[in-house]
């Protein structure tokens, strides 16, 4: 069935209907695309050459389209410093927060929060005051969701963004540097994924209505809080820890198991990707330097051997090999972030930087200048609803 004159100019069926707007081109996207082989790419450089820079050069492209030279480097560091400070009533809205509420609703809560207190109705200008709010508001969060509401440290602004989260958060006993450089590596590697996935599009789609970016971002971490979407990531490393063993016979065993009980061997597979993950590869090697001899990187290491090849037995499955989530967890434990329920809060702190440019690309960017209009999908109109028609 052809859906209409325009449709027609698709080829669009009633196949095309009620399948999540998979597949259907509806827009283009300015900052990231990814491709089956190489993954996502930033503004035409592959993820895999990105990797080892700062988070704030990367901010720099998603919003430029280009690298910063040093000097511009050096430029934006300072200008995110200064957008930085979050205001003290943030605190009293979340010491009370439940405790025992996902971190991902603690986010959206204070990002909304901060959007009453710090908006300036301008939509790059909110897009980059929130990046730069984002160490201390997440480490704040960290922070009172664990009871340790006393003695926080000032927000130091000399710092950079990832310092400055764990300058907020100051754990006893860690390896300041180690937690450093896998935060920045985690944050270059997950802030943007293209235009539709769910919470980039939820974003965008909030914003067409001229909420602000602070609403908007608010409903995409409410988006990327899915077990479907951004929590995968928490469940991947509570599947590791439940393996158990690095044997590459038992983690056979193991992967079997899980596929005979219908449960998803969580960290491989992927929708589009159709090699491994140049983003799980980068934290491969990164966990070799870092922590080679860990419990979980050796399971982790046995995993990528074993599931590829026993997943390869099912035809059905497109693509066996490691995705972005089977190293991150892991990685994120052995520097002091130990909690599992935390990692998407993480995976939102930096979308905020995708989120934020692709938002800005559709609002001020694209058609002219003149944005897109507010989102209006057609939906079609089922018999049952019809019946009163006649
Ligand atoms: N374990 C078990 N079954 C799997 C599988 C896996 N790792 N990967 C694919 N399959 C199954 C699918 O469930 C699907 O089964 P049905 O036909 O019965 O529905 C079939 O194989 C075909 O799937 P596909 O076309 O290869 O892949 P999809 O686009 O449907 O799914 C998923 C992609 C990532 C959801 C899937 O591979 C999966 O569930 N992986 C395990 C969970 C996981 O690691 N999630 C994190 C994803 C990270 C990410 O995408 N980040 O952006």
């Amino acid at each position: 069935m052809l859906l209409g004159q325009d449709d027609n100019l698709l080829n669009l069926t009633s196949a095309h209907l009620n399948i999540g707007l998979r597949g259907i081109p509806v827009g283009t996207c300015r900052t990231s695309f990814v491709t089956p082989e190489k993954g996502v790419h930033y503004c035409g450089y592959p993820i895999s050459e990105l990797a080892d820079f700062l988070p704030e050069d990367i901010v720099y492209l998603l919003f430029n389209k280009e690298l910063p030279n040093p000097e511009q480097s050096k430029e934006f560091v300072s200008e995110l410093q200064s957008r930085g400070e979050v205001p003290s009533e943030i605190n009293s809205i979340l010491s009370p927060l439940p405790k025992n509420g996902h971190p991902m609703d603690w986010l959206s809560i204070g990002i909304h929060s901060l959007g009453m207190m710090a908006s300036n109705n301008d939509w790059k200008e909110d897009a980059l005051d929130l990046i730069a709010k984002m160490p201390r508001l997440l480490g704040l969060i960290f922070r009172y969701r664990e009871g340790r509401g006393e003695n926080i440290p000032e927000d130091d602004l000399s710092l950079n963004l990832v310092e400055r989260f764990t300058n907020t958060l100051d754990l006893d006993n860690v390896d300041r540097n180690a937690m450093n450089k896998i935060l920045s590596t985690y944050l270059v590697l997950h802030m943007d994924h293209g235009g539709g996935n769910l919470s980039t599009f939820a974003g965008k789609a909030v914003a067409s209505g001229h909420a602000t970016v602070y609403s908007s971002m608010a409903g995409a971490m409410n988006a990327l809080s899915g077990p479907l979407h951004g929590r995968a990531n928490q469940s991947c490393f509570e599947f590791v820890k439940k393996i158990g063993t690095f044997d590459p016979d038992e983690v056979e065993d193991f992967v079997r198991g899980e596929l005979a009980a219908k449960r998803p061997v969580f960290g491989f597979g992927h929708a589009v990707l159709r090699a491994e993950d140049p983003r799980a590869t980068v934290q491969f090697a990164l966990g070799e330097k870092l922590c080679p001899d860990d419990e979980y990187f050796k399971t982790i290491r046995t995993l990528r051997e074993v599931a590829p090849r026993v997943l390869s037995e099912n035809p059905k499955i497109s693509n066996p090999n490691a995705n972005v989530d089977i190293a991150s967890g892991t990685l994120l434990n052995y520097v002091g972030l130990t909690k599992p329920e935390y990692y998407t809060t993480f995976f939102g702190w930096a979308r905020v930087a995708g989120i934020g440019a692709q938002i800005i690309d559709e609002r001020v960017v694209m058609r002219d200048g003149k944005g897109i209009p507010i989102y209006r999908p057609k939906y079609i109109a089922e018999e049952q609803s019809l019946r009163h028609l006649d």
